[in-house]
This record gives C-alpha cells, sequence and structure tokens, in this order.
C-alpha cells in the first residue's frame, strides 16, 4: 500500500528548493499493523542552519512580493490539495493511523486553510487613525518577522501545518518546518506540493529530526525569530523558557483536559453521540478530545447506560477498513502512558465500567490499539480527572447543580475546549461566559474547530496566542506604526498639541 502511495522508500529534506539526502534515518511504523511504511531522515544542526541561510535570502525576495501575488500560491497549493484529497487522506492514515473518514477531513481542514489564507493576501489588514497633530497622518500596519520556526505534532500532520505555515508564508515570512518524526509523510507531501505551485526556493524548507537535535537548533537559532509549537506542556515550557532567554516570540498550543457537561435538561442521546465522537473519535489523541464528562446526578445513571451501549457498537480496527470508527494508538509510548492511568484511576477509587485494556485479538495484535474505556464516579480532584492521557479514556464526574458543573470544569490546569448540553438558553449564556476555556461549544461534543475562528486555550494550554483565524496572523507579524507628517515643521507630539 506504502509503495503504491508513496514512490520513495526514503524521505528528504528539503532545503532551498532542493531534497537534501539524510544520512542517518529511523523508521516510520504504521500503528495499525506495525509494518514500516518509509524512512525518515534524523537530521542535525547543520541541516538546520542551511535551511535558515536559504531562508534568509529568499524571505528578503518574498517580502517585496506583493501579498495578493503571494496569495496566488497558496490559491493553488489549495486547488492541488482538493486533487490529492484521497490520496493525501490515504497516506495520513498510513502514518497517523486515524480513521480514513477523519484523515480526509484533516486534508480538508488544510485545504479550507489556504483558501482563507489566500483570501488574506488581500486584506493583512492594518488600521489608519488620526494623528493628534494637524497634517500628520498616523497608520499602523503588519511586517513580515523574517524567518520563523514551526514544530509540528503528529496528531495532526497536516492540518496544523497548514494553521502555522500558511499565514507565515501569505505574511511574507520564510519557513523552518520541523514535522513530528511519527508524521513526517504529509510534510513531504506538502513540501512537494509547494514546489509545484510554485513557491520560490528557500520560502519553506522542512527539516526531519528529533527535538532535542533539529527542534533544539532551531530554537536556539538567532535568525529564527519565531517559533510557533504544538506538542506537549513538557516540551512547550521547555521551549518557551529557552525562547524567553533569547528574547523570541513563542507560540504554544499545548495539552488539554476538556469537558463535556451534560445538564439535566439535556437532549441525553445528542449528548452521547458528542460524546461518542469527540472522546473516541481519533482514539482520543486531540488535543481537543473529551476526557470528562461532567453530568447532572439526576441524569447520570441514564447517561451511563446510553454510553455503555454505544461504545459497544464502536468498530476497532485498521482505519483503512471504511467500516472501522476507532484507529489504532500512535505508538508504545502511547500505549505505555494510557495503561499507566488505568492503574492510577482504580487506585484512586474509581469505577471502571467499560474498557481498560490493551486489544490483542487477531490481527489487532500487530498494531497499538486500546478498549474504548469509561471510569465513572470520578472527582474533580483525581488524577484521571486533572492530567492529560491522550487516548481512548473518559472518566464522568457527577455533579449537583449547574454550577457545580462549571467549577469542575475549570477547575484544571489546562483550558482549551469545553461543551454544555443543555436546552436551556440562560444556562446557554452563562455557560460560554463562564467557562474559562479558550473554546466552547452548546449541544455538540468538544472537537469540531473550524479553521477560520481562533484556536487554541487558557491557563496551561498554551501562552496566550492562537493558531489559526486572522488571529495566527499576530504570531507571524509585527505590527508597525508608521507617522507621515506633511506640515513641512517640527512638530513635537504631547508638546505642540494646542
Ligand atoms: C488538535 O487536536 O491538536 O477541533 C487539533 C478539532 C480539530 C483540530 C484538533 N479541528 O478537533
Amino acid at each position: 500500500m506504502a509503495k503504491a502511495l508513496l514512490e520513495v522508500e526514503k524521505l528528504a529534506n528539503y532545503i532551498n528548493g532542493e531534497w537534501a539526502e539524510g544520512k542517518e534515518f529511523t523508521s516510520v511504523i504504521n500503528p495499525a499493523t506495525g509494518e514500516q511504511v518509509v524512512q525518515v531522515p534524523l537530521s542535525g544542526g547543520k541541516a538546520v542552519n542551511e535551511a535558515v541561510q536559504a531562508a534568509k535570502v529568499a524571505q528578503k525576495e518574498w517580502a517585496l512580493t506583493p501579498a495578493p501575488q503571494r496569495a496566488e500560491v497558496l490559491y493553488e497549493v489549495g486547488r492541488i490539495m482538493k486533487e490529492r484529497k484521497e490520496h493525501l487522506a490515504k497516506l495520513l492514515t498510513l502514518e497517523n493511523g486515524k480513521v480514513l473518514e477523519e484523515a480526509r477531513g484533516e486534508v480538508q481542514e488544510g485545504i479550507d486553510m489556504a483558501f482563507y489564507m489566500a483570501g488574506e493576501g488581500r486584506r493583512l489588514f492594518g488600521q489608519t487613525t488620526n494623528a493628534e497633530l494637524k497634517d500628520k497622518f498616523a497608520m499602523s500596519m503588519r511586517a513580515p518577522i523574517g524567518v520563523v520556526g514551526i514544530i509540528t505534532p503528529w496528531n495532526f500532520p497536516i492540518a496544523i501545518a497548514t494553521w502555522k505555515s500558511f499565514p507565515a508564508i501569505v505574511a511574507g515570512n520564510a519557513v523552518i518546518w520541523k514535522p513530528a518524526t511519527e508524521t513526517p509523510i504529509m510534510a513531504f507531501e506538502l513540501a512537494k506540493i509547494y514546489e509545484e505551485a510554485g513557491l520560490p526556493k528557500g520560502v519553506i524548507n522542512v527539516v526531519y529530526g528529533s527535538g532535542s537535535t533539529v527542534g533544539d537548533a532551531m530554537v536556539h537559532h538567532d535568525d529564527i525569530r519565531v517559533i510557533s509549537f504544538t506538542g506537549s506542556n513538557e516540551t512547550g515550557s521547555h521551549i518557551a523558557a529557552e525562547c524567553g532567554r533569547q528574547l523570541k516570540k513563542v507560540s504554544l498550543e499545548l495539552g488539554g483536559k476538556n469537558a463535556v457537561i451534560v445538564m439535566d435538561d439535556a437532549d441525553i442521546d445528542l449528548a452521547v453521540e458528542g460524546i461518542i465522537w469527540s472522546a473516541f473519535g481519533t482514539s482520543g489523541q486531540r488535543c481537543t478530545a473529551c476526557s470528562r464528562v461532567i453530568v447532572h446526578e439526576d441524569v447520570k445513571e441514564q447517561l451511563e447506560q446510553r454510553l455503555l451501549t454505544e461504545m459497544e457498537k464502536l468498530t476497532i480496527g485498521n482505519g483503512l477498513d471504511e467500516d472501522v470508527k476507532v484507529g489504532p494508538i500512535i505508538n508504545d509510548a502511547g500505549m505505555e502512558k494510557i495503561k499507566k492511568y488505568m492503574e492510577i484511576g482504580k487506585q484512586e477509587g474509581a469505577k471502571l465500567l467499560a474498557g481498560g485494556y490493551p486489544l490483542t485479538e487477531g490481527n489487532l495484535a500487530k498494531g497499538n490499539y486500546f478498549a474504548p474505556t469509561l471510569f465513572s464516579d470520578v472527582t474533580g480532584d483525581m488524577r484521571i480527572a486533572q492530567e492529560e492521557i491522550f487516548g481512548p479514556v473518559v472518566s464522568l464526574i457527577p455533579v449537583k447543580s449547574f454550577e457545580e458543573a462549571i467549577e469542575v470544569n475549570n477547575n484544571v490546569t489546562y483550558g482549551l475546549s469545553s461543551s454544555i448540553f443543555t436546552s436551556d438558553v440562560n444556562r446557554v449564556f452563562k455557560a460560554q461566559r463562564d467557562l474559562d476555556t479558550g473554546i466552547v461549544y452548546v449541544n455538540a461534543g468538544t472537537t469540531g474547530a473550524e479553521i477560520h475562528l481562533p484556536f487554541g486555550g487558557t491557563k496551561g494550554t498554551g501562552n496566550g496566542h492562537r493558531d489559526s483565524g486572522v488571529q495566527a496572523l499576530d504570531v507571524f507579524t509585527e505590527w508597525k506604526a508608521v507617522y507621515v507628517d506633511y506640515s513641512g515643521k517640527l512638530q513635537r507630539a504631547q508638546i505642540d498639541v494646542d
């Protein structure tokens, strides 16, 4: 399958418009089968430096290219991605494991982002405003930053790369991109698409390798002026500290501990659908995945029963099979982490209602599969209700009131996504005000962010920046204030005002 879709057995870095062969490699493993899909180079600081030198040269020219012309490349990127959607989706399932339907959705997210950001080529709005002195003009405008670094995760290898690279490129920057070594194929494919779309050489450069070599070299390179990272809190706070020392701008999208609140007046069938989709879709490996259900005690029994019935129906296996709804876990480390939380949950006294174990029957033995899991009678302070597990595991927390539900939702270190199922309009408005996450859903699960809105979270989920939406441009541009005095004389601000 991989051979039919990929014309290479080894991937190559893409630096200055050339495919640069690596020396050392590691295997990319299909998590559904344990088979090798391709080999990916493990580069070092030298490749990063070469990429930065090329990017610096290319960026000067690119920044002078009118933004609507820069955008033409993104329209073409979007067109090619659309044409190649099925091919990209299959490769994505091979390297990441997510089921084909979701892989198609992720590629679509990238296509949407291409056309949306291409439109920014004719906007990139600044503001004109009044000056405080006569015959003086004032305006603010966006300026590109220069060479920017993006470090992307394995769970959304193409969508997140588009959230970061498209705004960077339309705004006139050049990009050094380190994709996750688990899922490098999407970067290889997107680099080819950029090339075919006519992006000048050096504007995007892909360097494969580990965080401790390539990532570290990017974070410490003087000429990379922004790092945009999506991944774990541990790595994110390390990057932030290193960037802080160098006064380097850094945008972080980190973990989540997202909850669905189910009130006593909720449409329970709809809530069940929303929970199943947002908790077990992508096998729970989304930053936005629902991992807590905060349920009003009056509907707890009913919700539990309905969830158990629907969980039974979930089909688990290789995501290339269109009938499968839940795919594998990315790797052994992911499996170990989930297993560890099973023990923690039991020790804490949570009631295990379903799942809790790896699936090893028949063909499943070859991949990494974990049974959809439901813990009940969880309290908000338990570790399984506080820490990100990144797997198909839900903790049900009963509460007595709406106010308590909001409090439990907010009482975690993360703040990415939250959701409430209720039919009371007053509760809807109170909830969207009081839930302290960056994304709030009403009568829908915790996943499904659309690209033209800001994506990101509060508290431990990040550092105040946002991916996607027009807000992503703030990460990749500097605001420049420009004053034009056409009075022909010296006018001193704040002094010559009368
Ligand atoms: C992520 O999990 O890091 O809202 C991204 C969603 C998707 C993006 C998830 N559109 O679930």
